[in-house]
Formats: structure tokens, C-alpha cells, sequence
């Protein structure tokens, strides 16, 4: 089999690799040259476990290659972004998946199979893509099978879960849906659960916004403990005993690009009914501001002091900064306060990144936790010795064992 993908992000360079690992010929197509150079030398440009690994073995074998075109295939895998749309209810901005479906046309033959795995609003699939398969000349189902297939890997686990996740296959019709299932029988071990394509498109979008609604249920609870002096960490542990009972763990805001994302896709095609997912996002949006607002409280107010951001992706040991809470915070604190304020974060590569731990926290006055990377759970607490005031605010509560000279604030307890 040869499959051309297109978009080579942090999923479909990891999908194309797999299916190359498996013995499939992959063409990964990607606008972006110095990217496609560096691949084509076997050289990964985001941080996935296990994906350097895999990419250097391919790469030798001969089975991948990175081009700025697609080529004549059995398969074409679609995996561009979708953002979302400046406009009144930031719908879903089909652009580039438009425009990649559109460069896939000339190589398209009668028996192919054309995949979206992006994330798309309902109906995508039905209203925007078919008919531009139909255009071209061909009927869907019969000429081209055309299949919406959702990524739901997780960032940092993303090796492992494009094998043993069950995967969505939703076909324009229930040809294409077959045609789809064959292509990840390439791989994937989870089950293969076959759909239609706007039944596809729904659930992948409801499982993201599940978390982010149940997250800002999260969050409000935290709002609301501050408020009555309760422990939200204690209530969220105590309720979750509860064997039907699953509460999310609260922190500085949703970020990355799916949860902050994709339930605004579901909102703009239905804003008038979509009133809870629309609510929670402004919950989680909230985020932030309640952070800074807890950090000038914390500090008094007092000009001239040091805040030491520790974090700045979107979660834990990911390098990526899309949608980051934390880069948020981060703004928000140099424009808001006459604060200095640094950042920390061994896993990005920024500007504004610290080179190391020791300049970073030196005579600073609070160090605030905003991502929960393994490196803060680890720390070492005489590291934070040449502080001003050894003073930590825990957002993700990734502290477990502070010693006695650090003054610890936990987020879920702000009062203690
Ligand atoms: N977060 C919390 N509290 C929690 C869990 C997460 O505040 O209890 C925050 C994180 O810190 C982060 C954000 O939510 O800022 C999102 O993180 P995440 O780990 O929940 O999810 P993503 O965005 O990295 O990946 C999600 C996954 N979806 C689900 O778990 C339902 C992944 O499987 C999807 O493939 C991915 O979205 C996607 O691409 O859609």
C-alpha cells in the first residue's frame, strides 16, 4: 500500500510514520521546506516520545520520505489544522483542509481512499468535502471512498495510543466506511468502530468537550471553595471515591489545541442550544485572570518584586505553547503588574525562557507552578535557596514534598 499524508504536525508525522513502520510506502506532505528537509535527514522538529526512534528507522529503510507534494497513492490521509475562525462564535476554519483536499485532486484514481483525520465541525465531511470530491468528477462511495477518521491521541503518549486507542472510521457511506476500516487495519490493535462520517465528526468533538465541561466544573468548584475556606483538592479526592463519580482536576486554564478549541465547533453550528459547552469555555477562559488576580493578592501589590513563572506549555511534558494558559499568565503578569517577571521551562524553547533553574529563581519572590512537567515534581528544594522569599504558588499541584523553609500556597487551598 502507499499513502500520501497531508499536514506533518504533531499527528500526522507520528501517523505517517507508523504506517511506514508497518510496511506501508508514505509520502509525508507538508508546506513548511525546512521541515521537510530536516525529516528527509531524519530529524523530528516537535517533542513525541518514541518518534525519533521511529523516524530514523524508516527514514533508513527506505519507507518514509518528506515532499511539498502529494503522489499518485492508494491512500490519502489528511491531518492539516483547523483553527478556529475569528468571527462572532470562532467556528471552524476549513481552509486548510479545504486546501488540502484540493491538492490531493490531481492524484486521485478511480479505487482510492481520501481521509480526514482532522478535527471538523459536524456535517464537514457531508456539506464541504464531498462536494468537492464531486466536482472533480468522481462518485463517492464508488470512484473515491471518503472517510472522516478522528485523531485522538494524546500528546506525550501518542506512539502508543495510535496502536492500542480504538479508532472511529465514520464513511460518507457505508462503502467508504469499509474502505477506511482496511487502511488502519495496517496497525491499529484497539477496535475498529465503523460510522458514518457525521456521527464521527460529533463524537470525537463530544469527547474533548466532556473533559473541558468537566474541568470547568472543576475550576468553579476551586472558585467556590476559596470563596467558604474548603479544600477543593480534598472534594474533588473525596467525590471521585464515589464509584460513578469522575471530577477533573482544576488548574490555570484548558489549553493545547484541542480542548480550548473544539467544543466552539459544536457551539457555532448550534449557538442558540449549545448553552453549557458555551459556559464552561468561559469558565476555563476565566482561568487565568484568577490566577494573576490570586498572584497580585499573594504579593501584596508591591512594585518591584520577582514572580518566576515554572512552565510555559500547555501541560506537562509537552514543549507545545498553542492556547497555553500558562503563556497567559505569563503576558498578562509583565502587562499587569510592576513585577519582573521570568520563565522557567526545561521542555520549550523560547525568548523568554531562563537558560537554567539557578538564574531563573535567583533573588526572585515567588515561584509559580503553571504546567505540571515531571521536572517540577522532581525538584529539589535547596535549588530555590538564593530566592528573595521562598515562596511557591502550586496551580497544577504537582508539589508533594516541600520542606519547611518553603512557604507552599496549593491553588485547591489557597487559604492555608
Ligand atoms: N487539564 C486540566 N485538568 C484536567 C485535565 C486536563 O486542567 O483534569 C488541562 C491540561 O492542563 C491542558 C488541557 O486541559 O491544558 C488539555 O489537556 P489534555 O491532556 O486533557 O488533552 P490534550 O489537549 O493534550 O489532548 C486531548 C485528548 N482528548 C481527550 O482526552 C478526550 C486527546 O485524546 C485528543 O487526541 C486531543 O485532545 C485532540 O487532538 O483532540
Amino acid at each position: 500500500m502507499k499513502i500520501s499524508t497531508i499536514g506533518l504536525g504533531y499527528i500526522g508525522l507520528p501517523t505517517s510514520v507508523m504506517f511506514a513502520k508497518y510496511g506501508v510506502e508514505v509520502v509525508g506532505v507538508d508546506v513548511n521546506p525546512s521541515v521537510i528537509q530536516s525529516l528527509n535527514e531524519g530529524q523530528i522538529h516537535i517533542e513525541e516520545p518514541g518518534l525519533q526512534e521511529a523516524l530514523t528507522e524508516v527514514v533508513e529503510k527506505g519507507n518514509f520520505k518528506a515532499s511539498t507534494q502529494p503522489e499518485k497513492s492508494d491512500a490519502f490521509i489528511v491531518a492539516v489544522p483547523t483553527p478556529n475562525m475569528d468571527d462572532e462564535h470562532k467556528s471552524c476554519d476549513l481552509t486548510y483542509v479545504k486546501d488540502a483536499v484540493k491538492n490531493t485532486i490531481p492524484y486521485l484514481e478511480k479505487g482510492n481512499v481520501l481521509i480526514v483525520e482532522s478535527t471538523i465541525a459536524p456535517r464537514t465531511m457531508d456539506d464541504h468535502v464531498k462536494p468537492l470530491i464531486e466536482e472533480a468528477g468522481f462518485v463517492i462511495g464508488e470512484d473515491v471512498y471518503l472517510v472522516h477518521c478522528p485523531e485522538r491521541v494524546l500528546p506525550g503518549q501518542i506512539m502508543h495510543e495510535l496502536i492500542y486507542n480504538n479508532r472511529i472510521v465514520g464513511g460518507v457511506t457505508p462503502a467508504c466506511t469499509e474502505a477506511g476500516a482496511k487502511v488502519y487495519e495496517t496497525f491499529v490493535e484497539g477496535e475498529i468502530i465503523k460510522t458514518n462520517a457525521k456521527t464521527a465528526e460529533m463524537s470525537k468533538l463530544m469527547e474533548n468537550t466532556y473533559r473541558d465541561v468537566n474541568i470547568a466544573l472543576a475550576n468553579e468548584l476551586t472558585k467556590v471553595c476559596n470563596e467558604l475556606d474548603i479544600n477543593a483538592l480534598d472534594v474533588v479526592e473525596m467525590a471521585n471515591k464515589h464509584p460513578r463519580v469522575n471530577l477533573h482536576t482544576p488548574g490555570p486554564g484548558v489549553g493545547g489545541h484541542c480542548l480550548a478549541v473544539d467544543p466552539y465547533f459544536i457551539v457555532s453550528k448550534a449557538p442558540e442550544t449549545a448553552q453549557l459547552i458555551n459556559l464552561a469555555r468561559s469558565v476555563n477562559v476565566s482561568m487565568p485572570e484568577y490566577v494573576v488576580g490570586n498572584v497580585h493578592k499573594l504579593m501584596k501589590n508591591v512594585d518591584g518584586k520577582t514572580v518566576t513563572v515554572f512552565g510555559l506549555a500547555y501541560k506537562g511534558n509537552v514543549d507545545d505553547i498553542r492556547e497555553s494558559p500558562a503563556m497567559e499568565i505569563y503576558e498578562m503578569l509583565k502587562e499587569q503588574s510592576n513585577f519582573e517577571v521570568r520563565a522557567y521551562d526545561p521542555h520549550v524553547t523560547a525568548d523568554m525562557v531562563e537558560a537554567d533553574l539557578e538564574t531563573a529563581v535567583k533573588g526572585s519572590d515567588l515561584v509559580l507552578i503553571l504546567t505540571d512537567h515531571n521536572e517540577f515534581k522532581e525538584l529539589d528544594w535547596n535549588q530555590l535557596n538564593s530566592m528573595n522569599n521562598v515562596q511557591v504558588f502550586d496551580t497544577k499541584n504537582v508539589v508533594s514534598n516541600a520542606t519547611d523553609e518553603v512557604q507552599y500556597i496549593n491553588f485547591g487551598n489557597l487559604h492555608k
